[in-house]
């Protein structure tokens, strides 16, 4: 077989990515490594970007996210025990937000999938990449993988690695030509899904016992995460143990409108900082999980992954257009937003998290920077812009 761009990962990245290729007329092949259910199976993000939600509506995959999803123009801070601090993200940066499970976005994505007849390839097995030399110019890129019970071979122009953390696209560039950046918090966060009415914003919490978040599916399904340690299982949290936990971190006020039940998902999930430089490899180029990690604090992650094939979409559709140089710049244009939200990500997790090892001076500073934002409109202007998500193409004129 033959194609432009074997992308490899079925995920938010690689299936957005093959939408705006196919989109834009450039022959591509995704090829994922498990099921479509079980891609579909995974609990994962819950907030879209502003950017994001422009981003899936082009490529008409945006009916059931306007329909269903929640546009939220704010989020809520409970700190200092009991006080809310209210973020008005619409009014400070122009832009809102949209409550929209990836779950949601994922189903959406295959179905947009379907309707235009994108080549998803599932429970593809084994699969390697070849021909790759670091040199766009003597590249010969090409991916074998076991697919309906046979050895396949994809020869193509480049490969996209949207193959996630654990994936085998960034392992194939040389240490040598890569820098990796780490940073791992000392704590993890326990979510879960209950079939109630959530709370009418989100509200991020700071609290002496540690973090928590109220966040939502849908108006009959919520999810909730509390602060844990890296050492606590799933079985060490029964749910009566974790309402009321997430009950006494909460400020009362809001603890007396949520309601509680049964959970119907349970997971512990680590934070970790992670950035790999560059994103590209002669014809291979990352995009999402398999170039980056961030602690789902600033609801980054998936964002992300939309706004990396964004960047890739529109330098492959440069290069079908005799136009090279956006594709040569893909990974510093690409890192930019990255750091971005690395960085901001890394800020929201410092400012509302416990750490086990914080001196008084830690504390302290944490305090002020909260009531710095509490007090500065400025400080919060900063925090709803990134929240929302930066300008993909800021005018810098
Ligand atoms: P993904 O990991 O989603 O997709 C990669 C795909 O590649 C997978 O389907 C995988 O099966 C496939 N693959 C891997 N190796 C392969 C191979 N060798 N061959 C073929 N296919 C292969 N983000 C938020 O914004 N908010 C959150 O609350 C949040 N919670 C998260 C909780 C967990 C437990 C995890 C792991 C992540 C969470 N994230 C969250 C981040 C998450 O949403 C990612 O940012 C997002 O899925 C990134 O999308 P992709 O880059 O497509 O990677
Ligand atoms: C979620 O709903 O899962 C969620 C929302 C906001 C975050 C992280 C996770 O910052």
């Amino acid at each position: 077989m033959q194609t432009e761009v074997a992308i490899i990962g079925a995920g938010p990245a690689g299936t957005t990515l093959g939408l705006m290729l196919h989109q834009a007329g450039i022959d591509c092949v995704v090829i994922e490594r498990q099921s479509s259910d079980y891609v579909l199976g995974r609990i994962r993000a819950g907030v879209l970007e502003w950017t994001t939600v422009e981003i899936l509506d082009s490529l008409g995959v945006g009916e059931r996210m306007r329909a269903e999803g929640h546009v939220h123009s704010g989020v809520s801070i409970g700190w200092r025990g009991r006080e809310i601090l209210s973020i008005e993200l619409q009014a400070l940066s122009g832009r809102p937000m949209m409550a929209y499970g990836q779950t949601e976005v994922q189903t959406d994505l295959y179905r947009r999938a379907d309707e235009v007849g994108l080549t998803i390839v599932f429970e593809a097995t084994d699969v390697e990449l070849h021909g790759l030399t670091g040199d766009v110019a003597t590249d010969s890129p090409a991916v074998t993988f076991t697919a309906d019970g046979g050895q396949q071979r994809i020869d193509c122009a480049a490969i996209a690695g949207c193959d996630g953390y654990h994936g085998v696209s960034r392992i194939t560039i040389p240490d040598e030509v890569k820098t990796e950046y780490e940073k791992a918090y000392p704590f993890g966060w326990l979510g879960i899904l209950s079939e109630t009415p959530p709370l009418p914003q989100l509200m991020y919490v700071n609290n002496e016992r540690g973090f928590a978040l109220c966040s939502e599916r849908n108006p009959m399904l919520s999810r909730y995460y509390v602060q844990c340690p890296l050492t606590d299982s799933v079985d060490d949290w029964s749910d009566d143990r974790f309402w009321t936990e997430l009950l006494t971190r909460v400020p009362a006020s809001a603890a007396e409108t949520i309601v509680t039940g049964p959970s119907i998902e349970k997971s512990i999930a680590p934070l970790r900082s992670y950035v790999v430089e560059p994103m590209q490899w002669g014809n291979l180029y990352l995009a999402g999980d398999a170039a980056h990690i961030v602690p789902p604090t600033g609801a980054k992650g998936l964002n992300l992954a939309v706004a990396d094939v964004r960047y890739l979409a529109d330098a492959f559709i440069a290069r079908a257009e005799g136009d090279q140089t956006k594709l040569a710049r893909y990974s510093t244009t690409a890192l930019s937003r990255v750091w971005n939200a690395v960085r901001f990500s890394w800020w929201l997790t410092m400012l509302l998290h416990r750490f086990p090892d914080q001196s008084p001076f830690d504390q302290r500073a944490q305090e002020q920077d909260l009531y710095y934002l509490a007090s500065s409109r400025a400080a919060q202007e900063s925090m709803a812009e990134q929240y929302v998500g930066l300008p993909l193409y800021p005018d810098l004129t």
